[in-house]
């Protein structure tokens, strides 16, 4: 038998999964119980933290997501705990200056996390760079952190495989630990997946990690290519909460690599137990709406439109808010028009709900571009970056006229701001980490710190409205 390379696994079902199958929605309870037995699997890591997770937490389920991860931390003895990072834009949807991002990197850590993926919309390693630096920083004070840099992968002209092999080399360079390929849409298909590995790993000894969703139906098969290409480690979910627009299921991939030199020697008996405790919830899930069926198929369109699950979804409900469901398809279409003007970028959080949101401005409006939402106009005067290929000069004209573009890495022109973040919400401050919070979600954090001192003063929650989200003060 050839030399032993075992398979590593991710787990994501404390992160993406639920943020792909049940709008984030898992309550940190639901999580706790379970955490002994995943910590035996002998797992890569466990991905439990990211941008929806905090906003979904603070916004809906009325939770301090720093506690579930202090929560996660000591339950979780043995393993690694992965949380995603949207670079300059931490975990929120604008460009924080670089004391917000270090100061966040630096809890995030504090409070358990070891891996943090760091991601930029645009695929501008210079919006990751602090991020990567920040990290580092504390890996030599503490001896933990881990530096990973997300590719977000997408289809069009630029993307050819020099361009991978060469932001594989630019990302080996920048300091980080590893390299991972973020296929958010479901877009790399097996063989593709294949030569794309082979040609990253002459280029780069930093180990890969490959990150897909089984929206369009391949994902599993170009898990199996880019394993035999030598890919390091592959992202998945425990069976209830796989498929469809999540991760394919980790007990078919622990199941195909058994008895090959990718054998994970994990414990399938121990993997049937945590799937066992994921299925009431599941069917739960499934009963009260919260999983709607149709996210469990193939989706199909993903491959033709090239348009994330999430994206789709945000724009029928954006036409139908209109009375405009008969836009769909003119819609779909205006997408990649949008994108070309914008410079081509990924379709990944911001940039995807920047693009989709101008694409149903273009199409109600009846003339593109009549009215440029703010953050089109952001990207277009470069304040998220530098995208792959140049944006609309006749678009800029139009939108921005005469205004100034910025070429340099936008967060040098950004004040630090942790002074007057604390001094805005020092009212509410119970802990440091709050001001981070607030940080990314003002309003949704502030709310957030009312209820939770309506809590501590114990107003009697019967009188509460709960529904809304209002209480009495
Ligand atoms: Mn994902």
């Amino acid at each position: 038998m050839a030399e032993k390379k075992p398979i590593k696994i991710m787990e994501t079902v404390l992160r993406d999964a639920h943020q792909s199958l049940i709008a984030t929605r898992m309550p940190t309870d639901m999580m706790l119980p379970i955490v002994d037995k995943m910590d035996k699997v002998g797992y890569h890591a466990v991905e439990c933290w990211g941008g929806a997770t905090f906003d979904a937490s603070l916004r809906f389920l009325k939770e301090d997501p720093w506690e579930r991860l202090r929560k996660l931390r000591d339950g979780f003895k043995n393993t690694k705990l992965q949380m995603l990072f949207r670079g300059q834009n931490i975990l929120g949807y604008r460009p924080y200056a670089d004391d917000v991002v270090d100061s966040f990197v630096e809890k995030s850590i504090a409070n358990g996390i070891d891996i943090i993926r760091i991601f930029d919309c645009l695929n501008d390693l210079r919006n990751l760079q602090e991020a990567v630096n920040a990290t580092n920083k504390i890996k030599v004070q503490e001896g933990r952190g881990h530096a990973q840099v997300a590719l977000s992968y997408t289809l069009g002209d630029a993307y050819t495989m020099e361009y991978w092999v060469d932001m594989a080399k630019k990302i080996e360079e920048m300091g980080a630990d590893s390299i991972c390929i973020k296929d958010m849409a479901g877009l790399l298909v097996p063989y593709k997946a294949s030569e794309m590995i082979a040609a990253m790993k002459s280029a780069t000894k930093l180990p890969i990690q490959l990150h897909t969703h089984y929206t369009s139906g391949v994902a599993s098969m170009t898990y199996l290519k880019a394993v035999e290409a030598g890919v390091d480690v592959i992202d998945c979910a425990i069976s209830p909460f796989a498929m469809g627009t999540s991760q394919p299921a980790t007990e078919v991939m622990v199941e195909t690599f058994k008895g090959t030199e990718y054998d994970t020697g994990y414990d399938q008996n121990l993997l049937a137990e945590i799937a066992d405790y994921f299925r009431p919830y599941r069917d739960e899930c499934l009963a009260n709406g919260l999983l709607n069926p149709k996210v469990m198929g193939v989706d199909i369109k993903t491959l033709l439109y090239q348009v994330p699950g999430g994206m789709l979804s945000n724009m029928v409900s954006q036409l139908k808010e209109q009375n405009a469901e008969d836009k769909y398809y003119d819609v779909l279409k205006e997408i990649p028009a949008v994108r070309k003007d914008l410079g081509e970028p990924p379709l990944v959080t911001p940039s995807s709900q920047i693009v989709g949101t101008q694409a149903v401005f273009n199409v109600l409006m009846g003339e593109r571009y009549k009215m440029a939402t703010k953050e089109t106009k952001a990207v277009l005067r470069g304040e998220y970056g530098q995208t792959v290929k140049p944006m609309s000069q006749e678009i800029i004209d139009k939108v921005i006229p005469g205004e100034k573009r910025i070429t340099c890495r936008p967060a040098d022109l950004i004040e630090n701001e942790m002074d007057k973040l604390e001094s805005e919400m020092k009212e509410y401050k119970q802990q440091d980490e709050d001001v981070l919070s607030y940080a990314l979600f003002p309003q949704v954090a502030t709310d957030f710190f009312k209820y939770r001192q309506a809590q501590q003063e114990k107003v009697d929650l019967t009188q509460a409205d709960t529904k809304n989200g209002a209480y009495p003060v």
